[in-house]
């Protein structure tokens, strides 16, 4: 995909959360197009291992976001923060209560301290994983998270609503539904979105004026679709990519019977992810 132009880096320093996961490694390299100069940050043996050889614009430092002094250090000097650190996947409580809830009060406080006015948090199709795969709901649709993980989304989004009304700081809560090299089975033939239309939605994220709290979908043009992603359109968001080449590779697959939470909701096996008894 073509980059940015220059003049569109309006950003000084890019503050990259959770740089060592999964998500953050693919963006990695494409965030030069996005700020002269990229903090990368992940908890400290993450970093170590996954992110070597910082280029000039690069510089890499250390943190564990569910420590507030820690997070306030880090967001120092940044002017735009991209939020992906945190527990990916459906987890006990006290793990999801700490990267995931106190992280993200940490990510806004630190945020109001330091006067940083765009957020990108990495939302979750998980805030709406109870509705059923034959339903298309918008962004503004009735919360229905499937799990602590979810739920953990939604109070993100609404810790960025408040952080807006209160001090407006202006957030895009991308609901991001499988963002992986190809889909893995027929559930992500509706929720992948590619690398390149992750990088187009973030440069819209970042870059749109006056976008207040706004919530979407990250997704790719998929033909089977559950989402009605108006408020990505809004923001000039086109995808480019779709799942539809990988139509076939999946449907190679076993299906799965039709009572199956994979099939059945939109938040798939995290609908069953659990619960999680102490030892
Ligand atoms: P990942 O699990 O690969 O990466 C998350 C990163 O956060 C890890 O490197 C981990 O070390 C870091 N982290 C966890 N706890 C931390 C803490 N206390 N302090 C600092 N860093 C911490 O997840 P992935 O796939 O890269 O996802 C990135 C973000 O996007 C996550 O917030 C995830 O919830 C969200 N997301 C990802 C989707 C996907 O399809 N990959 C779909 C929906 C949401
Ligand atoms: C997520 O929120 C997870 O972080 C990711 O690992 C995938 O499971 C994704 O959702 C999905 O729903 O496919």
């Amino acid at each position: 995909m073509s980059s940015p132009p220059a003049q569109s880096r309006l950003f000084n320093r890019l503050l990259l959360t959770g740089a060592a996961g999964g998500v953050g490694r693919a963006i990695r390299p494409l965030l030069t197009a996005h700020a002269q100069h990229v903090r990368l940050s992940d908890l400290p043996a993450a970093l170590a291992a996954q992110v070597t050889n910082p280029a000039p614009h690069e510089e890499t430092v250390p943190c564990d976001i569910s420590d507030r002094a820690a997070f306030d250090a880090l967001a120092a000097d940044c002017d735009a923060i991209v939020h992906l650190g945190g527990v990916s996947v459906e987890r006990p409580f006290e793990e999801i209560l700490e990267a995931n809830i106190k992280g993200v009060f940490n990510l806004y406080e630190a945020a109001r301290h330091h006067g940083i006015k765009r957020i990108v948090f990495a939302s979750s199709n998980h805030v709406t994983g109870f509705y059923r795969q034959d339903e298309i709901i918008d962004a503004h649709a009735l919360r229905r998270p499937d799990g602590y993980y979810g739920v953990s989304k939604s109070f993100g989004e609404d810790m960025a609503q408040l952080y807006f009304d209160r001090y407006g700081i202006e957030t895009a809560s991308i609901r991001i539904g499988s963002l992986f090299p190809e889909p893995a089975d027929r559930r992500m033939m509706a929720t992948w979105i590619s690398l390149n239309d992750f990088d187009a939605l973030l440069h819209r994220c970042l870059y749109t004026p006056d976008i207040g709290h706004t919530v979407v979908y990250g997704m790719s043009n998929n033909r089977k679709v559950w989402w009605d992603n108006r408020y990505a359109a809004r923001l000039g968001y086109t995808p480019r990519d779709t799942s539809e080449i990988y139509r076939d590779k999946i449907e190679s697959q076993p299906a799965p019977p039709p009572d199956d939470p994979s099939v059945r909701f939109q938040g798939g096996k995290f609908t069953i992810a659990g619960p999680f008894d102490p030892q």
